[in-house]
């Protein structure tokens, strides 16, 4: 062997030892499971947040509800599916969908005065249309309006600029477009949707997931829906994709036995005692539709959306609230609106919601919520007291009492043997509700009046049967 060949055949052995170093890395990455230290850190964000704008936009906000002239008492992007609409003819919807007011900045921006800190929108819904531009399918708003923008791209830059987390909503299993994709509820109507699911999964939904993790920055947030077939080896094939996205937080669709995933979703109702143990975001609706129908006022008032995400911050959860915006990319002001005086809400009160934990309590003698951090109850006081007059059931020592609007002027504690009384200014500061902090020494120490209902019910019972 000459010297040259040895070169050679050294750097060759130095180049494949250095490969099989980088593969059995990657491998050592996707297999060694994830710390509970990890596991924190990577939720940190997620679990302070709180409060995020869910968006659902599609070519479905240009029927807005409407079909043959009947308004659908459905949600607004089941559409196509609610009218059996054959492919063609919904895909023609597309050439009216010109959304020239989308001003993603805005968006962003309506959300920050909200108080929300974070957004996630629809990349592609059950009818198949990609809301980005996709290479995967012609059938996406920059290819097949005359709109020629990809709002998603538009999005990313603008929570780029206003420190916004931005996710991605996308219909995996469920595509009523595409050849092979999943229908729910009596399956295919029209034979242009016929095909095998895997060939669906592998040349539409796994590419353009792909392409929403690769193209568009960071993304904090997937969230897949319908889970329609999705078997365990179907959903694994899309967990190898989110290592494009290292600290990427998935929702528990992705798989029909909702195996994977990092928190779970109620859907339009807040769980009685929280999922205890579990991250979890409940989605809801700002009206009673997801995507926009033009006649939908049934608008919930901001008195009930802040009592929401009150309810659902003292049982540790996160509250995604949808808003719908029409075929020109706007927002429904009146969903704006009941925004805005969240965000006003939230300007001083945020403090009560951002970073906190669950109740400490399993029942509050006022009709209210509680939050709290350490040294810190915010006790949420939804109707004020006739007698001026809080209970807080805990023993500690108090440190000191105030509203959070006013914290430097502070409220007279009375030490009660069911807790703390804490005396209240006698008029209404906050219809909706005010936030009373109570400071105290270490870790709540609850008094009965704050446990759960002691066994009334059955000292009833009890007492029924020995009559
Ligand atoms: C799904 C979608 O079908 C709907 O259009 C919307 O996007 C919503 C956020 O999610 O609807 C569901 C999904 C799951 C349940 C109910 C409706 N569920 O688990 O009860």
């Amino acid at each position: 062997m000459n010297a040259k060949k040895l070169k050679i055949y050294s750097l060759l052995i130095l180049a494949l030892t250095f490969f099989a170093l980088v593969t059995q890395a990657e491998d050592a990455a996707q297999t060694t499971p994830e710390t509970k230290e990890q596991r924190d850190a990577r939720m940190k964000w997620w679990r302070d947040a709180r409060f995020g704008m869910f968006i659902h936009w599609g070519v479905y906000s240009v029927p807005a509800g409407v079909w043959n002239g009947e308004e659908s008492r459905h949600i607004g992007e089941w559409l196509m599916l609610d009218y059996k609409i054959p492919v063609t003819e919904y895909s023609a919807l597309t050439e009216q969908f010109n959304p020239v007011d989308f001003d993603a900045n805005k968006i962003v921006k309506i959300a920050k005065d909200a108080g929300m800190n974070y957004i996630v929108i629809t990349a592609k819904h059950h009818d198949g249309f990609a809301m980005f531009h996709s290479k995967v399918t012609p059938y996406n708003i920059y290819d097949a309006t005359p709109f020629k923008r990809d709002p998603l791209a538009e999005l990313a830059a603008a929570c780029k600029r206003q420190h916004m987390k931005l996710g991605f909503y996308y219909s995996q299993a469920q595509d009523w477009h595409h050849a092979g994709g999943a229908a729910a509820k009596g399956g295919h109507w029209d034979k242009a949707q016929d095909g095998d699911m895997d060939e669906y999964l592998d040349k539409v939904a796994i590419p353009q997931v792909k392409e929403i993790l690769s193209n568009y920055g960071p993304v904090a947030e997937l969230w897949f829906d319908t889970p329609v077939g999705m078997t365990k080896e179907r959903a694994a094939k899309f967990l190898l994709l989110f290592k494009l996205q290292p600290g990427i937080i998935i929702n528990n669709r992705l798989d029909s036995a909702k195996a994977t995933g990092d928190f779970s979703t109620p859907e339009q109702k807040i769980p009685e005692t929280g999922i205890p143990g579990k991250d979890w975001e409940a989605c809801m609706t700002i009206n009673s539709t997801w995507g926009y129908k033009s006649f939908d006022h049934n608008f919930k008032s901001t008195k009930t959306l802040l009592q929401n995400l009150i309810d659902i911050a003292s049982k540790g959860g996160n509250y995604l609230l949808n808003v719908g915006p029409d075929s020109k990319g706007v927002i429904p002001a009146p969903e704006v609106d009941r925004l805005h005086e969240m965000g006003a809400w939230l300007k001083v009160n945020g403090e009560s919601m951002y970073g906190t934990s669950a109740s400490a309590f399993a029942k509050l003698p006022f009709k209210g919520r509680c939050t709290q951090r350490p040294g810190k109850l915010y006790l949420h006081v939804f109707e004020w007291p006739a007698d001026g007059k809080l209970l807080v059931p805990v023993s500690n020592n108090v440190k000191k009492a105030y509203l959070l609007a006013k914290p430097r002027k502070s409220l007279k504690v009375q030490a009660d043997p069911a807790g703390k009384v804490i005396m209240l200014p006698q008029t209404t500061p906050d219809p909706i509700a005010t936030v009373v902090v109570l400071e105290i020494n270490g870790p709540a120490q609850v008094t009965d009046e704050g446990k759960a209902a002691p066994q009334k019910d059955n000292t009833e019972k009890t007492a029924k049967v020995n009559q």
